[in-house]
């Protein structure tokens, strides 16, 4: 299992690799990612696999047992993740439950093991939402979370639009989700819970309510010399302030609040800026707590715009609710090996589909950096194979 694993690896290692930073891009819909896409396809093949892909391009490859006349049917179980990244992500966020499904099922093939059940293997596109804005894309179109009317209209950072680039895919009982009773997504961990315990693999309670804000900052446009200070409506001072109070309410309350993306016009260094557009990534333990934070720095904004002469509108444009994974499958998960449970802030497709009426659960792999969406992101050989061991595990006390 070990070289079948550190095989599939090497093959992804390479694709959509920056030779500066070391870290990826595999946008969706651009090259790197649809040659992963297609790797996928071949290791599907390879292994028998049907392969089944919606319009948006969501996969899932299915091993499905011959049917024993007589026997009820019952809907599959699915597992995998998603192969697109942030920009400049790591090497495992997404590809390490891809390839962990794959080398599961190696597992379970060595292991003599006869499914009574089908098992898929996932791939949902745009999890990031790194292109289009919207986490999860794949999978919210995919459970019909999201009507592609709300989202056609999404346009990258060139202005190409979502729908311009793919189409809609089906969902509900002629949906690529059709066949799916359960999920188990692997993922490396985001976080450093398990790099202090002595467990390589852990399991998660749920995923704290998140969102994405876009902050449009307006003001006037004017020279950086000649203006005095009092003169400027500078839009630039309101997303600076806003900043700062953004980090402050996430410091006092516990949450989280990052500004990590920034449009300047017209970005000139001697000119005061007219327009600046800024997006807040903000997580907090409860739905409440989101809002309350979130309102808060809305609140600020807005104040601090009064005195700049400014104006600051928000715009919600990805939202994330509290997540609580199935209990019922997470102890079942758990009857094979105690792992420690641990709740995570960062979303997940598994997410989706837990909040679409899909049972899930996640498994988490030990990341030694606890570093995630940058290069650093690590997860080290010998716990990649105790998560496949640990997947292989939990799909059979599923199957
Ligand atoms: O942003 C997230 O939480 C996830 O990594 N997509
Ligand atoms: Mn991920
Ligand atoms: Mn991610």
């Amino acid at each position: 299992m070990t070289d079948d694993f550190e095989r599939m690896w090497a093959d992804l290692a390479p694709v959509g690799r920056s030779t500066s930073s070391g870290g990826y891009f595999r946008q969706p819909f651009a090259s790197a990612e649809e040659e992963l896409r297609g790797w996928f396809a071949e290791q599907a093949a390879a292994r028998g696999l049907t392969l089944e892909t919606d319009a948006f391009g969501n996969q899932v490859a299915w091993w499905r047992p011959e049917p024993t006349p007589g026997q009820v049917e019952i809907l599959g179980v699915l597992t995998g993740s998603h192969l697109d990244s942030v920009l400049d992500g790591g090497a495992y966020d997404g590809p390490l439950g891809v390839v962990s499904a794959l080398a599961a099922i190696d597992v379970l093939r060595d292991r003599g093991v006869q499914p009574s059940r089908a098992i898929g293997v996932g791939v949902f596109r745009e999890e990031e939402g790194s292109r289009f804005g919207l986490a999860c894309l794949g999978s919210r179109l995919a459970t019909g979370s999201v009507a592609w009317a709300e989202v056609e209209g999404l346009r990258d950072r060139d202005g190409v639009a979502l729908g311009d680039v793919t189409a809609a895919p089906e969902n509900g009982a002629g949906g690529i989700l059709a066949d799916v009773g359960c999920f188990v997504e692997l993922h490396v961990e985001q976080g450093r819970v398990l790099v202090d315990s002595d467990d390589p693999v852990g399991l998660a309670s749920g995923i704290w309510p998140h969102g994405r804000y876009r902050f449009d900052f307006t003001g006037r446009a004017d020279h950086a010399g000649t203006t005095r200070m009092e003169d400027r409506a500078d839009p630039m001072l309101t997303y600076a302030m806003t900043a700062l109070a953004a980090n402050k309410q996430a410091r006092l309350s516990g949450q989280r609040a990052t500004f990590g993306r920034i449009d300047v016009a017209p970005n000139g260094t001697n000119a005061v800026p007219s327009r600046v557009t800024a997006w807040l990534d903000a997580r907090a333990d409860s739905d409440e707590a989101l809002g309350a934070l979130v309102a808060a720095v809305e609140k600020q904004a807005s104040e601090r715009a009064g005195r700049d002469g400014t104006t600051a509108v928000m715009t919600a444009e990805s939202v994330s609710g509290a997540v609580a994974f199935s209990a019922d499958l997470t102890d079942r998960i758990r009857s094979t090996r105690s792992w420690p449970v641990l709740p995570t802030q960062a979303g997940h497709d598994a997410g989706i589909l837990s909040a679409a009426g899909h049972p899930s659960a996640m498994l988490f792999v030990r990341n030694p950096t606890g570093v995630s969406h940058s290069p650093d992101e690590h997860a080290e050989t010998v716990d990649c194979l105790a998560g496949v061991e640990a997947l292989a595990d939990a799909l059979m006390e599923l199957v």
